[in-house]
């Protein structure tokens, strides 16, 4: 049922209104920053045949239209890849729908509908991308710190990496939590085991791949992920395999690695939740101004 009441009093909630205000400023200091870098602002794909088949289970958001099956957006990791064969650089504001199971309800990091800022650059390598996105943190949080007098502080570069095999020897299966509440700087976890991530993160060792989240700190938890992409035909449905997909279920996008894909690198960064963190908020439920919290009912 849909709480009329609890979504009219948002709407007067200072909370909300203020880290609004935030995401706005956030937003247009993201995009003036990669337009500095010479990155082009592509509009986002809402719903597609093609979509993120992500790592783990959430309900399918699909609309039948004349005979086609699209999906809802659950990332445009597949848009960016094709986006690099006219473009070097681009980024997308892109709205993404997971409808999310019950589990993650109470985690203050997950809504069914959020947006991440999704960028890709080709030939880039992953330190490529760490780098850039040191940069534009460290820029956004001196552009937005004073004028809305917040309390975070401008992170160090080079932000501390630890690898995924250190982090679980030494802090176990919720390393990412542990070490985001220890830590005073946001950090990069790196070398994500294969199993634990899509197929199109780059495998450069033996199960292990060329990726990286940025986790921040004071408990925030993940900010963003990203990695270098698998760009070779051959790989590719390797790596579908691999993953426990079948490559049939993905013939259109094999349809375009075939012709040719761009080797490139790339992450996405949650909106809300940068927001929530600038912010210092319990949940990203008070960064958005019409949430869809996991397992509500929204508008
Ligand atoms: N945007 C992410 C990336 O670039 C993918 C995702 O959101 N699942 O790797």
């Amino acid at each position: 049922m849909i709480d009329v009441e609890k979504i009219y009093s948002r709407l007067k909630d200072e909370r909300v209104r203020r880290a609004i205000g935030v995401q706005s400023a956030v937003r247009y200091e993201m995009k003036k920053f990669l337009e500095g870098q010479g990155f082009i602002e592509i509009p986002p794909v809402i719903i597609s045949p093609l979509t993120d088949p992500l790592r783990h289970n959430t309900y399918s958001a699909f609309i039948d239209y004349y005979g086609a099956k699209y999906s809802l957006t659950k990332s445009m990791i597949f848009h960016k890849q094709l986006a690099l064969i006219p473009f070097e650089k681009i980024f997308s504001f892109s709205p993404n729908i997971r409808l999310e199971f019950e589990d993650k309800r109470k985690s203050g990091r997950h809504l069914a509908e959020f947006t991440q800022l999704d960028l890709e650059i080709r030939d880039a390598s992953r330190e490529d991308v760490m780098d850039l996105v040191e940069n534009m943190l460290i820029h956004i949080i001196k552009e937005v710190k004073e004028k809305f007098s917040l309390d975070t502080e401008i992170p160090e570069k080079p932000f501390p990496q630890i690898t995924f095999k250190e982090a679980y020897k030494k802090y176990g299966e919720n390393f990412e939590i542990e070490l985001s509440r220890k830590m005073q700087n946001p950090f990069w976890i790196v070398d994500m085991p294969l199993e634990r991530r899509e197929f199109y993160d780059r495998e450069y060792r033996k199960g292990i791949l060329r990726d990286m989240d940025l986790i921040y700190p004071h408990g925030f938890g993940e900010a963003a992920s990203g990695g270098e992409r698998e760009y070779k035909y051959e790989r590719i449905v390797d790596r579908i395999k691999r993953g426990g997909y079948r490559p049939e279920d993905f013939t259109l996008y094999l349809e375009f690695a075939k012709r040719g894909l761009p080797r490139s690198a790339g992450i996405g960064i949650g909106i809300e939740r940068l927001t929530r963190y600038l912010c210092r908020l319990d949940s990203v439920e008070y960064a958005a101004l019409f949430p869809k919290v996991i397992g509500e009912h929204g508008i």
